[in-house]
């Protein structure tokens, strides 16, 4: 299958690259992205290497998230529908058939960061900034974020994190729990290539099976992602939502007036 907005690439043996390729937008997740990865997800499903890894094209961004132009124009309900569609994305990732590894590469934001939480293991750049910016933007998480983080980093800094919309360091990401390893950026990526070489190694049944083990443990609550999308939703009537997109996209700081 051809892509435009990704590529898939075989790195090494049993050993896969995906790359989100929208460097002119920092690799922001638009309709097209998303729709390219979901079909590129199910053509590894029913194919998969051992490891998997994921990054974004350049050495600026892994993924800005969502874009906010396309955000601009839409309404609450297609704010649902996009939402549901990209946690069926996020969630066929998290459940591939084999281990998957975030190479943070720069910027980590918003459904950025969401993708990333939806891989087995974050490794990022020492010069990566993450956070969840929704709130910035009046809107909240809507790709899965408000279900996963907490999982890595317990509910109080989940709460610091999604709360305060603001970017944090590498080093942070990894006091809190989130990034397994941080790597000098040059070295990034044949850092990661050395832990997937590893687990390529490993029982190749064995490991998907310890993957769907760990997983377990998580025990997500289908309610809860519901609730996230009809709040995501919820965001696209108000005032503030209307304000910041388009300070973004004005490149000015919004005034929200809690309406
Ligand atoms: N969407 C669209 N375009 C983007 C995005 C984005 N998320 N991020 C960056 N870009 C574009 C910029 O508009 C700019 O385009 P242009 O050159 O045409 O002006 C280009 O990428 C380069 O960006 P900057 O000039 O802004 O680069 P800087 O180095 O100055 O800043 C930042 C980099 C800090 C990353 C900055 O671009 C930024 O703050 N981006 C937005 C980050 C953000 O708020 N992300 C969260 C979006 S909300 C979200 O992800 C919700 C997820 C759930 C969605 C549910 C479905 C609807």
């Amino acid at each position: 299958m051809n892509f435009e907005t990704i590529k898939l690439e075989a790195a090494a043996e049993n050993i896969q690259v995906l790359t989100i390729s929208r460097p002119q937008a920092l690799n922001a997740l638009n309709t097209q992205v998303m729709k390219e990865l979901e079909a590129c997800l199910d053509q590894i499903h029913d194919n998969p290497p051992r490891v998997l890894m994921l990054t974004g094209e350049g050495d600026k961004a892994f993924v800005a998230g969502a874009d906010i132009r396309e955000m601009e124009k839409m309404t609450s309900v297609e704010a649902f529908e996009m939402s549901r569609r990209g946690q069926r994305v996020m969630q066929k990732l998290e459940n591939l058939p084999c281990a998957t590894i975030a190479v943070i590469n720069g910027f980590a934001l918003g459904g950025g960061l969401e993708l990333a939480l939806s891989c087995d293991i974050l490794l990022a750049s020492d010069k990566c900034k993450w956070g969840l910016p929704e709130v910035t933007l009046g809107l909240i998480p809507g790709y899965g974020g408000t279900q996963r983080l907490a999982r890595h980093t317990g509910m109080s800094t989940a709460q610091r994190i999604t709360l305060s919309g603001e970017m944090f360091t590498a080093e942070q990401g990894e006091k809190w729990g989130l990034f397994t390893h941080i790597f000098v950026g040059a070295q990034l990526m044949a850092s990661a290539m050395r832990i997937a070489k590893t687990i390529s190694e490993r029982a190749p049944k064995a490991v998907v099976w310890a993957k769907q083990s760990v997983q377990k443990s998580k025990n997500f609550v289908d309610d809860g992602f519901k609730m996230e999308a009809d709040l995501f939703s919820k965001a696209f009537s108000t005032q503030d939502k209307t304000e910041g997109l388009s300070a973004f996209i004005d490149k000015r700081s919004a005034q929200f007036v809690g309406k």
